[in-house]
């Protein structure tokens, strides 16, 4: 027993290594027939055939050199900076197989919906109605009207701000470029900061952990105001800037709330497709934010990827809210 255990563990660590999201393993037949049947027989007899099938898989996955375009998520390194685990599980979970058992998505976040509305003039009590917890996307295009961040926020001004910083930042996320934290980022050359011909593009988010930059960067922009009155715009920010033609690889997030995401400049295109268990009702999706616009969308239960579709730099800013 201990040894399928430790197996499954090394299966699981090489999944990662591998890129190999854990949707893609519940989808092969066989997991999901031993899933099915996972409470009807015992631990003992369940773990050893699992660790079988998973080991068998990656294996056909390595050496077909497959890689898929799922990396990691902003949530599994939050869950795992955090080390959140279910204590009473026998065998620790990483992040990736508790999104694969997790519980299904109620597909009413998704039926009957063909496009993301694009709304304005929105009552928070309407919004809250249909959309702040109802995992139906919207963008909402006048909700930065007294905000100065569209005109203030571009690549200089963080350098600036995070100059003076010892934390710059307490996530961060390379995607595809070279970058290993926020400092080498605000280091790159001018040039290339502000996408000159010959230079690599690049496409990079963080998150904020100084408290004097949140009061920085709060002085330039406010809580989305068709936010529910109850509802607390987390204070964490999250800020995605980059080049055109990049953007984020399609996952799922494992956060605790919904976000909002304000596009301060650029055109972001966003793909969104539903949980697996709702394909034979609900299709993908597809929406350009402008500038100006904030897409509202629950990154934990939509799986989402996006792509930079204008000339210009795209900047955002985004939180949780609750
Ligand atoms: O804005 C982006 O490009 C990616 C955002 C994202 O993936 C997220 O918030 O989970």
């Amino acid at each position: 027993m201990e040894q399928a255990e430790q197996r499954l563990q090394e299966i699981l660590g090489r999944a990662e290594k591998l890129g190999v999201p854990p949707r893609g393993l519940v989808r092969l037949g066989a997991v999901k027939k031993l899933l099915a049947k996972r409470q009807q027989s015992s631990q003992h007899a369940f773990l050893p055939v699992l660790a079988g099938i998973l080991s068998a898989t990656l294996a056909l996955v390595y050496s077909l050199g497959l890689h898929t375009h799922y990396g990691f998520s902003r949530a599994w390194l939050k869950w795992h900076q955090l080390d959140v685990y279910d204590q009473v599980c026998t065998i620790s979970m990483p992040d990736q197989l508790t999104k694969a058992f997790r519980p299904p998505e109620d597909c009413s976040m998704c039926q009957g919906i063909n496009q993301v509305e694009k709304v304005s003039k929105i009552s928070p009590h309407h919004f809250e109605e249909t959309y702040a917890y109802t995992g139906r996307p919207v963008v909402v295009t006048d909700a930065m009207e007294n905000w100065t961040a569209q005109h203030v926020f571009s690549f200089q001004f963080f350098k600036e701000v995070y100059e003076e910083s010892p934390l710059m930042g307490c996530q961060f996320f390379p995607y595809e470029t070279e970058f290993t934290q926020l400092r080498e980022v605000f280091n790159m050359s001018q040039d290339r900061a502000h996408m000159k011909d010959g230079t690599r593009p690049w496409y990079i988010g963080w998150s904020n952990c100084d408290d004097r930059v949140a009061r920085i960067f709060r002085q330039h922009y406010g809580r989305p105001y068709f936010l529910p009155p109850t509802a607390e715009s987390k204070k964490l920010d999250w800020i995605f800037m980059g080049s055109p033609g990049y953007g984020a690889h399609m996952h799922v997030d494992n956060v605790e709330h919904p976000s909002w995401q304000a596009q301060l400049r650029g055109r972001k295109k966003w793909t969104l497709e539903p949980p697996p268990e709702c394909y034979y009702q609900c299709g993908p999706l597809e929406v350009t934010v402008e500038p100006g616009e904030i897409i509202v969308l629950d990154t934990n239960r939509w799986y989402h990827k996006t792509l930079i579709v204008s000339d210009e730099m795209s900047i955002t800013i985004g939180a949780e809210y609750d």
